[in-house]
């Protein structure tokens, strides 16, 4: 019975120091002190009673179907796993009106059909109709939808006004996650943890939103930065802890 005492204690005892030592660790790793970060989330999902269909060959979309923005995406991205060909298209349609800006492009790997949004679109749902074209000439229709949702915009945290900002890559999130910037910041992440993360562009796995705007692996104290020189909303994702964890927007204004 004594042993037994004593192997609780002794049980505790080292409990409470790897406690201490966890603590400790915690504590030389947390970030500075920055902008105050808004603690609510906004809403990034919403039904819009809209039936999403997907062409043939489609893969992933960005927006993706019943996501919302605060504000309008900077273009949208269709990923798909054949290559495209002339006459495809995609229209963002409101009310009868396309906010779709300049003509539809496909990128260079013949796998991603792009436009521009207008960045004066209002609130509202958006369907987003697409026509996928093959080389061998026949085309597929598809659709999916998403919110502006303006009032959302409360909740991101607001660093405009600087040159530089940065985002800590720490506990398994963006901190902070939602933010504006000014045009042409340039945000930092800084992987302040072991865990091996990544700043990768929406949708995954495409990461088409902005090409140039995905990060190699950051291991600790690792650092990616990206020049945001247009406006409107960019969605992002770690992908080594996707779709549960890290996820974040920067908004450019
Ligand atoms: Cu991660």
């Amino acid at each position: 019975m004594k042993s037994l005492y004593f192997i609780l204690a002794a049980a505790l005892l080292i409990s409470g120091a790897g406690y201490y030592v966890y603590q400790g660790q915690q504590d030389k790793t947390s970030p500075p002190a920055s902008a105050p970060t808004s603690t609510e989330t906004p809403a990034t999902t919403k039904n819009t009673g809209i039936q999403q269909i997907k062409s043939l060959h489609f893969e992933t979309a960005s927006p993706d179907h019943n996501e919302v923005y605060a504000v309008a995406p900077y273009n949208v991205v269709i990923d798909f796993n054949f290559d495209l060909a002339d006459n495809s298209k995609i229209t963002i349609e409101k009310d009868g009106v396309d906010y779709g800006e300049g003509a539809t492009t496909i990128d260079p790997k013949e796998r991603t059909l792009r436009r521009l949004m207008k960045q004066n679109a209002p609130d509202g749902i958006y369907t987003i109709k697409y026509t996928a074209c093959w080389p061998d000439r026949s085309c597929h229709d598809g659709l999916h939808a998403f919110t502006i949702d303006s009032s959302q915009l409360s909740k991101y945290t607001d660093l405009t006004g600087k040159g530089e900002v940065t985002v800590d890559l720490n506990n398994l999130v963006f901190s902070p996650a939602y933010i504006v910037v000014s045009k042409n910041t340039k945000v930092n992440w800084i992987n302040r943890e072991s865990a091996t993360h990544y700043v990768n562009a929406d949708p995954h796995a495409g990461h088409s939103f902005v090409l140039a705007w995905n990060s190699d692996a950051l291991e600790r104290n690792d650092k990616y930065s990206f020049m945001f020189a247009n406006v409107g909303e960019f969605p992002y994702h770690c992908s080594a802890h996707y779709p549960e964890g890290m996820r974040g927007r920067v908004i450019v204004k």
